[in-house]
């Protein structure tokens, strides 16, 4: 039985553990457990429980996904990482659950490369939040907080 009435899964994708470490310029200079860590209070205060998960690997992701089919979680927040413009597996894992997510990116991937500019997820996402760094991953809780809340339930 789930600890809360909504559970969130947080999912980010490869390279991410790598956060805080390069590319400051880019990505910012919070390390993902420091984000992870400022996520928990916010979730914590929104009755909101957190679970977090990354990983390079793209079959791990896909596994996670299938588990949070029946593991309580009500919704999902994923930054992707790389595999946003790669992965139709990661994809059809996200619409195959059936459960609503939101899409996190730290940079503007509409502002960089245009290899960067195409998402599997966008179309499908609840909503997309890009460019706002570390700011976006606390705004998509708060998002998807106040769609569960709409939705019913406790
Ligand atoms: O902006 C984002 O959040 C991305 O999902 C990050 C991915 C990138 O491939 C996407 O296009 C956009 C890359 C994550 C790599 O993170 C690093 C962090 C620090 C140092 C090096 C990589």
């Amino acid at each position: 039985m789930a600890g809360h009435a909504h559970d969130v899964l947080l999912l980010n994708g490869p390279n991410l553990n790598l956060l805080g470490r390069r590319e400051p310029g880019i990505y910012g200079a919070r390390s993902l457990e420091d984000i992870v860590t400022g996520l928990r209070k916010e979730a914590a205060a929104l009755g909101i429980g957190l679970t977090a998960f990354q990983s390079n690997a793209e079959h791990e992701l896909v596994d996670r996904v299938h588990a949070a089919a029946d593991d309580g979680t009500a919704a999902v927040l994923i930054n992707p990482g790389a595999f946003t413009h790669t992965s139709v597996a990661l994809r059809d894992a996200l619409t195959g659950i059936d459960l609503p997510f939101i899409e996190v990116h730290l940079s503007n991937i509409h502002a960089r490369e245009p290899f960067r500019r195409h998402s599997y997820f966008s179309d499908v996402a609840l909503g997309s939040i890009v460019g706002l760094g570390a700011t976006g991953y606390t705004l998509a809780l708060r998002a998807i907080a106040s769609h569960l809340q709409q939705q019913g339930g406790a």
